[in-house]
């Protein structure tokens, strides 16, 4: 666990997985299908293209159901953190960042919880809701998945699930709506934009709706 780690967390050490082919390891612990790390990032202020990801940093990286209940309870939940700060949760071996190469010709569906009474406890349950969701392999397309994003922003925070394939529309709006069912609010309005036209311009438009 990297010292900046503490900004968010004081809690387990890494520890590998070994199983006994029924699903749990030598420690008893219950594997999940992918290895997942987590990511801060605390914000830099204002960012362009090409200052963005400074800040980031690798926090922990699971693979049991035991340790990520264990990262989970020792990290502040997203409504406590400074605006500005990023939660990435990706799956090991993925960087949270466009140009990583499983990311390039992906994309991300956005939802935007707007401040207001409440919006703490939605965020956070939207958060845990969308980690589980991931981590459990609930999406008849989680191949797709790269990653989940929590971003806490003056206006509005935003949860963003990463996918590899923006040009595959049936994947891509298989994967939305059930993300809105594992949130709990088949009506939840979210966007997705392609991670090359994010790159191409500031103000790239939505590949699909919801
Ligand atoms: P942001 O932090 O996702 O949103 O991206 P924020 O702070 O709400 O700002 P806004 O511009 O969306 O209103 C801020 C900026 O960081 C983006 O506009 C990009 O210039 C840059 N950026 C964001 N991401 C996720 C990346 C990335 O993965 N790679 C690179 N190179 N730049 C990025």
């Amino acid at each position: 666990m990297v010292a900046e780690a503490d900004a968010v967390m004081s809690g387990p050490e890494e520890g590998e997985v070994v199983e006994d082919g029924q699903g749990s390891n030598s420690e008893g612990k219950h594997a999940l299908e992918c290895k997942w790390t987590l990511w801060f990032d605390p914000g830099s202020g204002k960012t362009t293209t090409s200052s963005w990801g400074q800040t980031l940093m690798p926090v922990y990286s699971f693979q049991t159901v035991e340790d990520f209940w264990c990262l989970f309870n020792n990290i502040k939940p997203p409504s406590w953190l400074p605006t500005g700060s990023d939660f990435h949760l990706f799956k090991s071996g993925i960087e949270p960042k466009w140009e990583d190469p499983m990311n390039a010709k992906g994309g991300q569906w956005t939802l935007s919880i707007a401040k207001g009474r409440d919006a703490k406890a939605e965020l956070d349950k939207h958060w845990l809701d969308g980690l589980l969701a991931c981590i459990g392999e609930q999406f008849t397309e989680g191949d797709d998945i790269c990653g989940i994003v929590v971003n806490l922003r003056a206006r509005s925070d935003r949860i963003s699930l990463w996918t590899r394939t923006a040009a595959n529309e049936q994947v891509q709006m298989s994967l939305g709506k059930e993300l809105r069912q594992f949130l709990g609010d088949p009506s939840l309005k979210m966007s997705y934009k392609a991670t090359a036209d994010q790159l191409a311009s500031k103000s790239a438009k939505d590949r699909y709706v919801l």
